[in-house]
């Protein structure tokens, strides 16, 4: 297997999360987002959406998108599994994972925080405003629910992580990079402590990858 990954990258964190609780260390190469390396003709020969993550499989299919890669690793690679046995648990862990992914995330994608400032003018400041404005509306909605919910346990569902623990963590460290006051969200952090004393967590993150700046 090879994984297409950026240090920075939280698609590729909460996949990198993924492998290593699956026990599984694919190749790596790095595509360097900041110098536009995501939109070479080979890279986009590859995964025509000019993103990372992309994933290799060993019979060379192309795997694209975070969260069909992290399924297609826990149908093939089943332990320890990263969804509830159960369809409810399922559909709330998938709700939860989507919430970050699909109304949080895309938001403060760099090829949009680079719309603002490149075509819309958007200054620094507002940028980053626009950063920390989408991601507190997303991790309230979050807190909420996590903290309301007794299916809530250790991690966002019950005793062990899974899909949607694997998405809170990266998004909490890109609402670190700008400065998010995280107070407000206990519950958040409380799970974050407990993923991140776990080394498949620990061992992804940004600073631990052997691309980091
Ligand atoms: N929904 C996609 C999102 C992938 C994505 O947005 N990746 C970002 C990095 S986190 C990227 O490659 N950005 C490059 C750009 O914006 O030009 C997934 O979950 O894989």
């Amino acid at each position: 297997m090879k994984l297409y990954d950026f240090f920075r990258s939280s698609a590729a964190y909460r996949v990198r999360i993924a492998l290593n609780l699956k026990g599984l260390a694919p190749e790596r190469a790095f595509v360097h987002l900041r110098r536009g390396a995501q939109r070479e003709d080979g890279y986009l020969a590859l995964n025509p959406q000019g993103l990372v993550p992309s994933l290799v499989t060993d019979s060379g299919v192309v795997l694209t998108q975070s969260l069909a890669i992290i399924e297609w690793l826990d149908e093939t690679h089943p332990a320890p599994p990263l969804l509830p046995s159960d369809a409810s648990g399922r559909a709330r862990v998938r709700s939860l994972a989507l919430a970050i992914a699909c109304d949080i995330h895309p938001l403060n994608n760099l090829r949009v925080l680079n719309y603002l400032t490149g075509t819309l003018g958007a200054t620094d400041e507002q940028k980053n405003g626009w950063y920390r404005y989408w991601c507190d509306v997303g991790l309230e909605a979050l807190e909420t629910r996590l903290a309301r919910d007794a299916a809530t346990g250790a991690f966002c569902h019950g005793a062990s992580p899974t899909l949607a623990d694997i998405c809170l963590v990266p998004q909490l460290a890109n609402a670190r990079r700008v400065s998010l006051d995280l107070a407000p969200y206990p519950t958040l952090l409380r799970i974050e402590d407990a993923c991140l004393a776990l080394p498949a967590f620990a061992g992804a993150a940004p600073a631990r990858q052997p691309d980091a700046e």
